[in-house]
């Protein structure tokens, strides 16, 4: 059985949805690995644009496979290599937007968290519960959090496992947006649609300069903006839009 389900809603968007239905989409090794597999060649595929990431309606993920984990050190979780996995969504060059309906707890949350833009249905909770488990995120679960919600709103969370709806997350900074009722994957590829009949170097240097200067100090990450807005004067696709915008012509981009 496949555990990440491909889909092509729209031109230019891929839609990736975990296949782990009677497990809530727990994240096994094995859908880790096939997510990794497809976040990589979509990475490298040039007629992807953007990606969405979703779930079902009762699990957007609910974390780490806790069956799997239970009886293993932290010499064969290390073994494991999960960083990998992670890493090829962190790296992915294009934009990756979370459809999140029901849980995202854990590693699923984490998930959602590599995602740079998050939809959820109303009825989506998020929640970070390693610590009843006598663990703690590892997968960015307390950095990610820290730096979407603030310190006060994450300790809450992480240091009692509580939750939180797709409203409170809203209005705490880690969703982008809520949608009514099961709507949330459309809105999502409508979204991801968008973005793909944006000019493509535009959208990958923003996504870069935003993503790299959240780390870095604000002198070094303006001159790093300012490096990148030059250096996109110089594609064809800049030459392109603005001419259909003087001529009130509807541009297609080429990506160069
Ligand atoms: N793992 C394995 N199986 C799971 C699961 C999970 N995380 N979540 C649900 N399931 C399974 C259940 O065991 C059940 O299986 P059967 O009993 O049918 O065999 C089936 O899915 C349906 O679950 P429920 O009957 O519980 O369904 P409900 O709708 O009533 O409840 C729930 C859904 C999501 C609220 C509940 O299942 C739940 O609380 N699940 C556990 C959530 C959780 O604790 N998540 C955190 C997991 S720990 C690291 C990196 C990352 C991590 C750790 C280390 N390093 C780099 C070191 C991450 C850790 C985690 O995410």
């Amino acid at each position: 059985m496949n555990l990440v389900l491909v889909d092509y809603p729209v031109e230019h968007v891929a839609l990736l949805r975990l296949n782990r239905p009677e497990a809530r989409n727990a994240l096994s090794p094995e859908l880790r690995a096939e997510l990794r597999h497809e976040f990589n060649r979509l990475s490298d595929d040039p007629s992807i644009r953007a990606i969405v990431l979703t779930g079902d309606m009762k699990a957007f993920a609910a974390g780490a496979d806790i069956k799997s984990m239970v009886d293993i050190g932290a010499a064969e979780m290390m073994a494991r290599n999960d960083e990998q996995n992670w890493a090829a969504i962190r790296t992915c060059r294009k934009p990756v937007i979370a459809a999140v309906d029901g849980y995202a707890l854990g590693g699923g949350c984490e998930l959602a968290m590599h995602a740079d833009i998050i939809v959820a249905g109303e009825a989506a909770v998020f929640g970070q519960p390693e610590v009843r488990l006598g663990i703690m995120p590892g997968a960015g679960g307390t950095q990610r959090l820290v730096r979407a919600v603030g310190k006060y709103r994450a300790m809450l969370m992480l240091l009692t496992a509580g939750t939180m709806s797709a409203r409170e997350a809203f209005d705490a900074g880690l969703v982008s947006k809520v949608v009514d009722g099961d709507g949330a994957v459309a809105e999502a590829i409508s979204i991801a649609g968008t973005i793909a009949a944006m000019p493509p170097l535009a959208v990958d240097e923003i996504k870069q300069v935003l993503l790299a200067g959240m780390e870095i100090n604000l002198d070094a990450a303006l001159m790093l903006e300012r490096r990148a807005a030059y250096l996109l004067f110089e594609t064809e696709d800049r030459r392109t839009a603005m001419t259909a915008f003087i001529n009130k012509n509807k541009p297609t981009y080429s990506g160069s």
